[in-house]
């Protein structure tokens, strides 16, 4: 299969750009629009991407056909906006946790914390994971799964090192590449055996092995 060209990974607050009209017919679109977001994550998150179509979201939110179309020209543009309104959220919650003033390494960790709980509960990270897992499946490039969360957490582990909070000879792209492969595959499991029930709990046991591994 040829390789599909990855767009950005993340595109930071794009629903803010939406959201910068200033008319009430804008801002009922704007809310229009994210709600049909959530409607077709929740769909997509419960029934997949195959399994779901543009009437299935219509019908989950008590609208037309047309009026979905209106908003999203096909489902894989739908999908597409799923996982960008999921990657979108994540710098939004780490500007939300600096602010809290903690050290790098336990900003990362908090953070990370913070994602379970909305993997637990968010339908637009719970939709925009199994589209990823579906993704060979939708015809239309979506962002890079992964690449986002490894950047991120290179720079919280960078300024980790920067303050001596991180183990000595452990490279910081290296740790944020065996955090997300482990908060991944914690999340997937989690999903897979319990619909993610008992994630706050795995994340956090695999957590503290992970700060033993990484931390000075
Ligand atoms: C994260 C998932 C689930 C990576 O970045 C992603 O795409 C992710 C869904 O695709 O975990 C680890 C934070």
């Amino acid at each position: 299969m040829t390789p599909q060209p990855q767009p950005t990974a993340w595109r930071i607050g794009h629903s803010q750009s939406v959201a910068r009209g200033h008319e009430p017919r804008q801002d009922r679109a704007i809310r229009t629009r994210e709600l049909v977001l959530l409607a077709a994550a929740r769909l997509f998150a419960a029934k997949g991407f195959p399994n779901t179509s543009m009437k299935d979201v219509a019908d989950e939110m008590g609208m037309t056909k047309g009026a979905v179309y209106h908003h999203f020209p096909s489902k894989e543009s739908l999908a597409i906006a799923v996982v960008e309104e999921h990657y979108a959220r994540w710098p939004r919650l780490l500007e939300e946790v600096r602010a809290e003033g903690l050290p790098p390494m336990e900003t990362a960790f908090m953070l990370l914390e913070r994602v379970a709980e909305a993997f637990g509960s968010d339908p637009l990270a719970q939709g925009g994971a199994r589209l990823q897992l579906e993704r060979s499946l939708i015809g239309a490039p979506l962002p890079a799964p992964y690449v986002g969360w490894a950047e991120l957490l290179t720079t919280l582990f960078s300024e980790a090192e920067a303050a001596g909070e991180l183990r000595a000879g452990v490279r910081p792209g290296q740790a944020a590449r065996a955090v997300v492969a482990a908060f991944f595959g914690v999340q997937h499991i989690s999903d897979t055996l319990h619909h993610r029930a008992d994630l706050n709990e795995r994340w956090e046991e695999t957590r503290e092995l992970l700060q033993h591994a990484i931390r000075a």
